[in-house]
């Protein structure tokens, strides 16, 4: 049975099941004195995908369903940061400064852990990620390639820069890809309708957008 979704019923592999990307649930992005709220974002608006990532990543767990966790890090020299990225914007904190929850943006760091109601359990997959894309500079698609994943259902923040970056990037590299539409947020409102509205015109031009209950509810008569 395939998920209720638009622009049609997204159709579930019979053998391999998809895995549940979940793009940058970082303190950085989601908690207040990070890099999102120095960029001037209100951040409490990503709260709202919490509650629905953690409802999904529970059922891929039971299911099997492989979970790859993403985060955007930068290494603590910023030799993978060029200038162009760390000089972007008129902000007082920029990446690798220090503010209240360590350095912005950089590996290991206290800002850069994942939020602790998603945080990964040993054996799933945590991939640092230098830029907004997940393939980029990273080694996610041999991982995908390695455990012939095909169908990719994506999640996290935020939904028009590293989410959608991420699914074009994927569809390029052939993978048949859906995003959930309430796991997913951005600082901008009219954004996130935008992203799902272009996603998913066109025939599905990068994918299709279903909500978290047709996805579960796809999901467990598929391999429950
Ligand atoms: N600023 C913004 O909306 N997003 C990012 O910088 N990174 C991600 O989306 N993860």
């Amino acid at each position: 049975m395939p998920i209720k979704a638009k622009p049609y019923p997204f159709a579930l592999p019979p053998t391999q099941p998809p895995a549940l990307i979940v793009i940058d649930m970082q303190r950085d992005f989601v908690e207040p004195g990070g890099f999102g709220a120095s960029l001037g974002n209100d951040v409490a608006r990503l709260q709202a995908c919490v509650p629905v990532i953690a409802k999904l990543i529970a059922v891929a767990r039971r299911l099997g369903l492989p979970v790859i966790h993403t985060r955007e890090a930068h290494r603590p020299d910023l030799s993978d940061c060029p200038s162009a990225k760390r000089l972007r914007g008129d902000c007082r904190l920029r990446i690798g400064d220090a503010g209240p929850m360590g350095r912005l943006l950089i590996d290991g760091e206290p800002g850069n852990a994942i939020v602790d109601e998603l945080k990964p359990i040993p054996g799933e997959i945590e991939i640092a990620k230098p830029g907004k894309g997940a393939f980029y500079a990273t080694p996610l698609q041999e991982i995908l390639q390695q455990r012939d994943i095909t169908h990719l259902l994506f999640t996290g923040v935020t939904t028009e820069v590293c989410v959608q970056t991420t699914m074009r990037e994927a569809n390029d590299r052939g993978y048949t890809c859906l995003l959930v539409a309430d796991g997913t947020e951005s600082y901008f409102p009219e954004f996130k309708h935008a992203t799902l509205d272009m996603i998913t015109a066109q025939g599905g031009i990068v994918g299709w957008v279903a909500d978290s209950e047709a996805v579960i509810d796809g999901l467990e008569k598929a391999y429950g």
